[in-house]
């Protein structure tokens, strides 16, 4: 076990070059089998990286406590070390390369000393897919190989897919937990090189290379140079009940909705409506020959926020991390089962927090962090996507954008066009979440869910999306929503969830040139009696024209946070923002 090598001569001898750097007691060349897998689930159990649970109530489940200081994503230590300031841009922290290179490697001098050094080999995307990418990791954490064998399709078909070929592109990963110090913590991108080095942290974004690294801040520096999309979206599929199929794919910030939206379930009323998981996180998406958008998912499981999951908020996320799953940072009860905040039922009398301390319900601090993640297979999703694995991707009909707005945003509008619709990404705003570290519910302007995972200047990025509607003969229609407006109280107005599905179905009508609507300053937004509300519970019809208000006072406000959003980025925004800018103002009355 662990001999497994590959026969490409340029990652042996970028493997030797880091062997020789960190000075790992040896090296494991990890192939993805199942004998391979208990190996190491037995190896991190006896190290105490891993407990195991209860096995008749959780097959297959392990749960992982982090170190309390590395619970999210660290936006503040995480770099894009293009060769100028400029092509990181102003939306991201910077370090000039060969700097950085001098400064992470004296990091990692002699870091995995009488340690494993894993070798990971993963394809992102179907195999097959034009648009697929190999990638090897390399990682002195048995919690991250693990990870990696559920997030990608990991093992020897990467190695043999890259074959021989001295040129063959892949991206070179290393990370080392070093001693876990936030102040030895970075997460650094060199697109140029399509390499990351990460070091100091163990923990989801921050470690799992293949994810936000590389198929988001790597992948958006390739798809600009290549004319395709990386995007931070979920793709699901409706099927209506007279058999008609539609894609969309949705831009929600960390935390925000997405895996929730990628598996809703239909209320009763929408009986024969049908909604299937293609990606939860992550969207590549070219031009096909019809001129349409397609996506695929590049991921092959799930790394979801694990608090508010129930058979009622989420049943087929439940049902998938019913076995399989990798739980991190929940609870653990007496009978070696798992529990967070918002689970199903009455809390346990008594549990093991996620720092590993006695909790019972009288405790002041949650049981789960509100960060802690399960990661699951996507093949246990029982409402996993047929398409899922072709490599050409599906059609998508819609673009959704949203965020977590407890005020001026509607529940849904439709964007005028392609430019207005990059602008509504463009401008998009979302309360903080503990995604990642720092003040949580603060309104923060993010782009296109991207702020985070933009790998290069976001100028040209939102460029890049301009240039590409012209060239879409057939564009997916664009759309922004809010399921988290509140009232005067601070209660969501909207129940969300399975109920999201009604305005669903309004955008996947609008797509068909149905579906009615009032036109506005800010886009086409639905009456009330334009969306399905049948067996709606909990909605009165004057919180129905609250959700769907668009309030002159509080679009004022937005306005003007967009337009210093915009000031912040200059030089960089593009004419044609600038241009909706102006027109929005005009259509506002200001
Ligand atoms: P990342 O994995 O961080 O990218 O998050 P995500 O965008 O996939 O978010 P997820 O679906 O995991 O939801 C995050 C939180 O929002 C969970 O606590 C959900 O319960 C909650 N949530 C999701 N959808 C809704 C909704 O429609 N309404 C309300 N009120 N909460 C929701
Ligand atoms: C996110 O923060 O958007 C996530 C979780 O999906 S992480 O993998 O930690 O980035
Ligand atoms: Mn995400």
């Amino acid at each position: 076990m662990g001999e497994n090598k590959p026969a490409n001569k340029a990652v042996l001898d970028w493997v030797h070059e880091v062997e020789l750097l960190t000075q790992p007691e040896n090296v494991f060349w990890c192939d993805g089998s199942e004998a391979e897998n208990d190996y190491l689930l037995g190896e991190g159990c006896r190290q105490g990286v891993l407990l195991k649970l209860n096995q008749e109530k959780k097959p297959g489940c392990y749960l992982h406590r982090s170190n309390p200081n590395d619970v999210a994503r660290v936006e503040q230590f995480t770099l894009i070390c293009a060769p100028t300031k400029e092509e990181a841009g102003p939306t991201n922290n910077w370090a000039e390369p060969a700097t950085m290179y001098g400064k992470l490697h004296g990091m990692l001098k002699g870091a995995m000393r009488g340690r494993t050094m894993y070798v990971v080999p993963y394809i992102m995307g179907p195999p097959e897919s034009p648009l697929a990418k190999i990638g090897f990791e390399i990682t002195d954490s048995i919690y991250v190989v693990l990870s990696m064998r559920i997030m990608t399709r990991m093992g020897a078909q990467a190695s043999a897919r890259l074959g021989e070929k001295p040129d063959a592109e892949f991206n070179r990963g290393v990370h080392s937990l070093l001693d876990i110090n936030p102040e030895r913590r970075f997460i650094c991108h060199f697109p140029q090189d399509n390499t990351i080095i990460s070091v100091g942290s163990g923990y989801g974004g921050n470690v799992l290379l293949s994810k936000k690294c590389l198929a988001l801040r790597i992948a958006s520096y390739l798809a600009k140079k290549q004319g395709w999309l990386a995007e931070h979206m979920l793709i699901l599929g409706v099927e209506s009940p007279d058999g008609k199929k539609h894609y969309v794919a949705a831009a929600f910030p960390s935390a925000c909705g997405k895996t929730n939206f990628a598996m809703l379930i239909p209320p009763p009323h929408f009986a024969g409506w049908k909604i299937t998981t293609v990606g939860d996180d992550i969207a590549w998406m070219q031009i096909g020959r019809d001129g349409r958008l397609y996506a695929v998912n590049p991921e092959n499981g799930y790394f979801g926020v694990v608090p508010g999951t129930s058979y009622k908020s989420n049943a087929n996320a439940m049902r998938s991390i019913e076995r399989d799953t990798l739980f991190t940072n929940v609870a653990l009860t007496s009978d070696g089962d798992v529990w967070w905040e918002g689970k199903d039922g009455d809390p346990p009398a008594a549990a093991i927090d996620w720092r590993g301390r006695p909790w019972t319900p009288a405790s002041k601090e949650k049981a789960a962090h509100p960060n802690s993640r399960f990661a699951v297979p996507m093949r246990n999703n029982p409402v996993l996507d047929p398409e899922v694995d072709d490599p050409a991707g599906v059609p998508i009909s819609a673009l959704i954008f949203g965020g977590r707005r407890s005020n001026t945003m509607p529940l849904v509008f439709q964007a005028a066009d392609w430019n207005h619709g990059v602008y509504v990404g463009a401008t998009m705003a979302s309360e903080t979440t503990a995604a990642a570290t720092g003040a949580v519910g603060q309104v923060r302007r993010d782009p296109m869910a991207m702020l985070p995972f933009c790998g290069y200047n976001i100028g040209d990025y939102f460029r890049h999306w301009l240039k590409t509607g012209p060239r879409l003969t057939n564009p997916p229609l664009i759309f922004h929503v809010n399921w988290f407006r509140k009232d005067a109280a601070g209660k969501f107005l909207w129940p969300g969830f399975g109920d999201n599905m009604r305005v669903l179905q309004w955008i996947i009508d609008r797509c068909a040139g149905r579906g009615g609507a009032g036109e506005s300053p800010i886009g086409s937004v639905p009456r009330p009696e334009d969306l399905d509300l049948a067996g709606l519970e909990g909605v009165s019809p004057e919180m129905m024209r609250a959700l769907l208000a668009v309030n002159p006072d509080e679009w004022a406000r937005e306005l003007a946070g967009q337009g210093i959003f915009f000031e912040s980025l200059q030089p960089y925004v593009p004419e044609e923002l600038l241009d909706e800018h102006r027109e929005l103002a005009g259509r506002l009355g200001r």
